[in-house]
């Protein structure tokens, strides 16, 4: 049965450096672990069955690198790379850690805060693409306000809008095969982040120059601390056409971004989201945005990583078997019913439906039995179903 769940890279999951070589630090306390080297990162990802890697630029080369050794620390990492078979899916900027980003980045008032933004992120651009990385993530950690007085929200949409278009450009200049994947948050660190929530990039993605160059980056800590159903927005965003990477975590509603182990929260809703992904054919990475908990040893750091796989495998196959449940599938037959699409519009079908006398009591005294549903649900969650027919 172990072996059911045990990754393979075919799986696609991913981590960012940052995740597992998360040091404990936080705002109240030091770093309680040593760094992890990124080559080790890749060997032990690599070991335990991951399929990639993802990296801010500074996560790879300090910001005050050499050029020699910068060279020096992008070999290394490549040949790691290339021993292992491991990937770079995915990579992005770190616009928040430094002060020069303390009032924004690509919507700071300072247009040479934005400029160095925009250059620090092509050059950024230039590493993951030589790294192999085919999406390109933004998360506005410093593009926010504590003092509304300060910042016209309009003026940092737009400002947002010039940055995003012309690094557009810059790909299509460099033949750049890149996508751009937005990726919201409320708040933290910011007091107010800007784009708050996915649909808010969705929308935002219609006012850009290259539209088709840019989709987003759900992370699930996000939405559920803007007090969202990230099922819902991960549909959203497939629907759309739109999902170009995604940020699998955990997080307790009402909590600041705790970034947890994938499923060891909300294994309902993640449940739903792991049937979409892979019921809807998403082949992107599964990209884990998590860390282990400030109290954990390296060793913890691993088990971290290997519970985030192991539980998304269980929840998978938790999804097969919801789909092999007779009387799951049943009562879903019953409660969709035919399911059929209404005709589109024309005159006739309109005269039609205005003539029409509906039976509004009828409609109302339908039976729903979602309780018999849901029940039904947490019990396969909770592992007393096995998908086939069973008694009691
Ligand atoms: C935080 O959720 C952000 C940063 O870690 C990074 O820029 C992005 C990529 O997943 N997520
Ligand atoms: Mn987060
Ligand atoms: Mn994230």
């Amino acid at each position: 049965m172990f072996a059911m769940f045990t990754p393979t890279p075919a799986d696609k999951f991913t981590f960012g450096l940052w995740t597992v070589g998360h040091r404990g630090r936080d705002p109240f306390g030091e770093a309680t672990r040593e760094a992890i080297n990124p080559v080790t990162i890749v060997r032990r990802l690599a070991e335990l069955g991951a399929y990639g890697v993802n990296f801010h630029d500074n996560d790879l080369v300090p910001i005050d690198a050499s050029v020699i050794e910068r060279d020096h620390i992008v070999g290394e990492f490549r040949r790691a790379l290339t021993e292992t078979g491991m990937r770079v899916p995915m990579a992005t900027t770190n616009l928040f850690s430094d002060p020069a980003f303390k009032d924004g980045a690509f919507t700071s008032h300072d247009p040479r805060v934005r400029g160095y933004a925009l250059q620090k992120t092509m050059q950024a651009m230039d590493l993951g693409v030589e790294l192999g990385a085919e999406t390109y993530v933004f998360w506005g950690g410093r593009e926010g306000a504590e003092v509304d007085a300060a910042k016209d929200p309009m003026d940092a949409i737009k400002r947002f809008r010039d940055a995003i278009n012309f690094l557009c450009e810059y790909a299509r200049d460099q033949k750049y095969a890149l996508r751009f994947a937005l990726e919201a948050k409320p708040n933290e660190p910011r007091g107010d982040i800007y784009f708050a929530s996915t649909p808010a990039y969705l929308a935002f993605i219609q006012t850009l120059d290259h539209p088709e160059m840019v989709g987003v980056n759900p992370e699930f800590a996000h939405e559920q601390m803007a007090g969202l159903n990230f099922y819902h927005v991960v549909a959203q965003a497939l629907e759309s056409g739109k999902l170009f990477h995604i940020d699998l975590n955990d997080q307790k509603p009402g909590r600041f971004d705790q970034d947890l182990r994938f499923g060891s929260e909300s294994l309902k809703t993640l449940f739903f989201v792991v049937k979409l992904l892979e019921e809807s054919g998403y082949s992107g990475p599964r990209h884990f945005d998590a860390h282990a908990y400030r109290s954990e040893n390296t060793d913890g750091v691993w088990d971290f990583a290997r519970g985030c796989m192991r539980t998304y495998l269980i929840l998978k196959d938790k999804a097969r078997q919801f789909a092999e449940d007779d009387e799951i599938q049943s009562l879903l037959a019953e409660i969709r019913g035919a399911d059929e699409r209404l005709p589109a519009y024309d005159r006739g079908v309109a005269t039609h439906l205005k003539g029409f006398v509906f039976d509004r009591a009828a409609l109302a005294s339908r039976p729903l039995p979602y309780e018999r549903l849901d029940q039904l649900v947490i019990e396969l969650l909770m592992g007393v179903r096995t998908g086939k027919r069973v008694s009691g």
